[in-house]
């Protein structure tokens, strides 16, 4: 049997995380995740923050703390940040893991044994003051184009215009912010990607074609621009070290693999973390080694494509070691705010914790995953959030739970009605139900998140419809047993929208299974309706006690709107494109 191996590209460690970081990657994972798992699938899911590299050393610094300090709040505030959303990780791990230093550097040795890495001279700005070489974001001047005086040595953040250090105007070091620079000659160790670039071809036209369209154009694109030598060592404190036994100058010289050669090989080493967790029952070699039952689904933004579809196969291609290579990359656009980018730095958009503060997870994962950036780019607006809560979430779905629930319990008290035997009604609606179902599930699939999420509102509709046309309050007052089927069937479309709507709502759809009086299997392993079932609507028979709940989704107000809007901005109409 296939097992699913699925990951999420590592957030960075550094930075406030966005709507947009969310359903770019963690959250259709996890959706899809719950999905495999309820079908009793055998499902690993993987994350981990992705702590190296520049800006982390940086934003270290602005925090007046050491990486490492400065890494493990944030990998903490990160991880219970994703477990408020409902993120199923198996394990939710760190690239500063021991785990990670050693398999990549393993990666290196062997890549160089095979005579894919080699030692280059290259000229790089040396801080005497600081005595070390600066990274090129480690040198700010100010920049020729447009006079800002904090440009950094590889971008101007004012115009956006890239830059060398050398362009800068008076550049100076960002650690100490002494002038004393001067061009050196020093070694980094290369990733012969040009040898491999063959091969690597070869892959993408047999793998590719189970990629959606945005990853494939992407890499091919890729390709076709020709796979180039990469520098994968950097001058930085905080990162996997050069080990000394293949490259001991390099290492006695403090280089550290860049961020992103050691990214990937972090989703192996958090593999790693979980199992070396409990070893006795966990294996994580077996989903990444000769693992030929195992099938890849990776989870990431655009921008991360070309990494995974190029350069990280060429470096499983280099060791000539049977790595498990990507099945499916699934990609995402961007998620913008009102047509604009989300922004950190001028607080544009809506950070995650902002959004947990105003409303539950289940409200920003439908609404995300329904709108999913699949194929363009997606605005956010607070008027279609507010739209597509209050008519799916709170009239679609909560208000179906609450009326039928009040109205069987007001008439038949705290147990399920048993009244007629089911009917042509209810044959049909469990006919169409299950053609659904079929088309949800070959949706999830396919990882088609907008399509699924049509599907989903699609059957809670029809369980509106078909309590409307039967109006049970009507129905009560000249045949009771017909009201009671009704209410009964309802009772069962409730108990079916807790199972299916799971990868969603995982709140919610708990909820919706936990109204009962039986006991509740979390997580929901293995409990996904089959197609029979579905046609029967029999789970709870007459006799099943229930509790009303409470209002499962409130409604968003046009107050609610105008507050947001004024808090989020800075003001909406300015991010009008
Ligand atoms: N941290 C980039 C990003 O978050 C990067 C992904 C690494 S995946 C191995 O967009
Ligand atoms: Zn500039």
């Amino acid at each position: 049997m296939t097992r699913h191996l699925i990951t999420s590209a590592l957030p960075y460690i550094n930075g406030v995380k966005h709507l947009g970081n969310l359903i770019g990657s963690m959250l259709p994972a996890d959706a899809y995740a719950r999905y495999l798992r309820a079908r009793g699938e055998d499902v690993l899911f993987i994350c981990a923050t992705d702590e190296h590299g520049t800006p982390a050393e940086l934003a270290a610094k602005e925090a007046d703390q050491s990486p490492a300090e400065f890494c493990a709040e944030a990998h903490d505030m990160q991880k219970s940040m994703y477990d408020e959303f409902g993120l199923s990780f198996d394990h939710f791990g760190r690239t500063s893991s021991a785990q990670n230093a050693e398999l990549t550097q393993q990666f290196a040795r062997t890549l160089h044994a095979n005579g894919f890495i080699e030692e280059r001279s290259t000229r790089q700005v040396f801080s005497i003051a600081d005595d070390r070489f600066l990274p090129d974001r480690y040198i700010v001047g100010t920049c020729p184009h447009c006079g800002y005086d904090r440009a950094r040595g590889d971008q101007c953040e004012n115009c956006t215009r890239l830059l060398d250090p050398t362009d800068l105007i008076e550049p100076r070091s960002a650690v100490s912010g002494s002038t004393a620079l001067e061009v050196r000659e020093t070694k980094h160790l290369y990733l012969l990607q040009s040898k491999l670039q063959d091969e690597v071809e070869g892959w993408i036209n047999l793998a590719g074609d189970a990629w959606p369209h945005l990853a494939t154009s992407i890499a091919r694109k890729w390709i076709a621009e020709g796979l180039r030598d990469r520098a994968i060592t950097r001058d930085l404190e905080w990162g996997v070290p050069v080990p000394d036994d293949t490259w001991p100058e390099l290492a006695a010289d403090g280089k550290v693999f860049y961020v992103w050669f050691d990214a990937p090989i972090g989703y192996l080493a958090a593999t790693k973390e979980w199992s070396d967790a409990e070893p006795a029952a966990r294996d994580w070699k077996s989903w990444w080694h000769d693992a030929d039952s195992v099938y890849h689904t990776e989870f990431m933004g655009k921008d991360n494509v070309p990494f995974h579809t190029v350069m990280f196969p060429a470096t499983i291609l280099g060791t000539r070691e049977p790595w498990t290579m990507v099945g499916n990359v699934k990609s995402f656009s961007w998620l913008t705010y009102y047509g604009g980018k989300f922004s950190t730095s001028q607080h544009i958009g809506i950070f995650m914790r902002d959004a947990l503060d105003l409303l539950p997870a289940d409200y920003w994962r439908y609404f995300l995953l329904a709108n999913a950036p699949e194929s363009d780019d997606v605005s956010f607006t607070w008027e279609l959030f507010a739209a597509q809560v209050n008519k799916d979430l709170a009239d679609v779905l909560g208000n179906f739970v609450n009326r039928v629930l009040t109205f069987s319990h007001k008439r038949f008290g705290d147990q399920l009605p048993a009244g007629h035997e089911p009917g042509e009604a209810e044959r049909e609606l469990g006919g169409q139900l299950q053609e659904m179902l079929r088309e949800y599930e070959s949706c999830l699939t396919a990882t088609q998140f907008r399509k699924a999420a049509h599907v989903l509102r699609t059957m809670w509709s029809l369980g509106n419809e078909y309590v409307n046309d039967k109006a049970p309050w009507v129905q009560v007052k000249t045949d009771e047993d017909a009201a009671a089927l009704t209410l009964r069937t309802a009772a069962n479309l409730i108990y079916l929208f807790g199972m299916i709507s799971e990868p969603f709502i995982p709140t919610t759809a708990l909820a919706l299974r936990a109204i009962w009086g039986t006991p509740v299997a979390e997580p929901m392993d293995n409990q996904f309706p089959d197609e029979k079932a579905v046609q029967r609507l029999d789970w709870l028979p007459a006799g099943t006690k229930f509790t009303v709940p409470g209002v499962l989704f409130r409604k968003i107000s046009d107050d609610n709107v105008a507050a947001w809007r004024s808090q989020f901005g800075p003001d909406a109409e300015s991010c009008l494109r």
